[in-house]
Parts: C-alpha cells; structure tokens; sequence
C-alpha cells in the first residue's frame, strides 16, 4: 500500500484523488501528525510519497510516476499527445501553484498596509492572467482534455481553493467554475477529501 503525506487543503490533495481514481489503496498520513517527517523530506514540503520503502517527493514526480505505473485513460503513451499531458501538469504544478504561493509568501512577508496589497494584487493579476489561459482551453469541453477528467483539472482545482485566504480578487469564468465544481463532485476527489479529514482528526 502507499503512504501519502499530505498537509490538508494542499497541494497533496490531487495526488491523494488520483490514487482514488486509479483504485490505489493509499495510508494517508498527516505531516503535522508525524515527528520524523524531516527524515523523509528535510524541507518540510508535502506530497511525498512512500511505495515499498522508496521515497517520491515533488508533485509531477509523483503524478508521472503514478500515471506510468497503474493503467490509466489520462497519460497518453508517446509523441506530440503525451507532450501535451505534461505541457499541462507542468503548467499547473510549476506555473499555476508557485503564482499562489507568492500569495502566500507575501501575505507572510509583508505588514499590513498600502504596500502589502499593492503586492498582492500584482499577485493576483498574475494568477487572473493564468486562469484566462485555463479558460481559454475550456471552450469546448469540461475538462482540460475534454469530457475524461484528469489529475491536472485536479490539481487545479485545489489550487483555485487558496484564493479565498487573501484579500484579492481571483476572476475565474464561468467554464472556469463549473470545470472547478465538477471536480470537487467526482468521487474519487470526495473521498480523497473525506480520507483526509478523518486522517487529520
Ligand atoms: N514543488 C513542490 C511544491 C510543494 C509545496 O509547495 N507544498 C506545500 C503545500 S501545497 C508545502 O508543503 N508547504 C509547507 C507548509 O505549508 O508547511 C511540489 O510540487 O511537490
């Protein structure tokens, strides 16, 4: 069985729902529940995934990984095809996530005050813009690669749940939204939720 570390309502979440969705039986274990965590991971960073003694730290590590070993309708197997899958895990684990995580840097960093929203709307513009580019790819289908769900419509989607920390206005359209709430009704994303909450009591 896996072991999953995870933080909840972080980015750890997608990969916990793609192990639901690829029937994978998954020990999800909160890191704030741990005393050795650093041992595994000595940045203090989640996901980190554990399979038969091997540790997988970095979210698209993780999800290639999966995607490569269990059979599955998202990873197409080669060429320009399989280009586009990862273009699109990339783009939401190391452009759409670090773009929140200066929301979260600067909402740490700076004092209250005139400068700290000026900063934190640069940051949300930037965030406004990568959503258009999201809305973009949306325009004749549900999901990011058409009506079969994937990990990124996933991952995106626990992202899009950070916004509401910060004083900023995140402009989502509307295909943006309902692609957000068709992934936080899919089974597989429910449980991974459900999973965590009893995990985290
Ligand atoms: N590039 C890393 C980023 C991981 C990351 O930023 N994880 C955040 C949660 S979303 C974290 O563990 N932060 C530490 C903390 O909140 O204490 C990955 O994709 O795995």
């Amino acid at each position: 069985m896996y072991k999953l570390y995870y933080l909840p309502g972080a980015c750890s979440l997608a990969i916990h729902a793609l192990l639901n969705e690829l029937n994978q039986p998954v020990e999800a274990i909160d890191r704030n529940k741990t005393t050795d965590f650093d041992k595994l991971e000595s940045r203090g960073m989640v996901p980190v995934l554990v399979d038969n003694g091997q540790v997988i730290r970095e979210g698209a590590a993780i999800i290639l990984y999966l995607l490569d070993k269990h059979k599955n309708q998202m990873l197409p197997e080669s060429g320009l095809e399989k280009a586009r899958f990862i273009e699109w895990v990339m783009f939401a684990n190391a452009t759409m996530h670090p773009a929140y995580g200066r929301l979260f840097f600067l909402g740490k960093a700076l004092d209250d005050g005139p400068a700290k929203e000026q900063a934190l709307t640069a940051a949300s513009n930037s965030i406004n813009a990568l959503w258009s580019a999201v809305d973009k790819q949306l325009q004749q289908s549900t999901f990011i690669f058409g009506e079969q769900i994937t990990v990124v419509d996933m991952m995106l989607a626990v992202y899009a749940s950070w916004g509401q920390y910060f004083p900023v206005d995140i402009i989502m359209s509307d295909k943006v939204q309902r692609m957000i709430d068709a992934v936080k009704a899919h089974p597989s994303f429910l449980k991974a939720i459900e999973d965590e909450q009893s995990a985290s009591q």
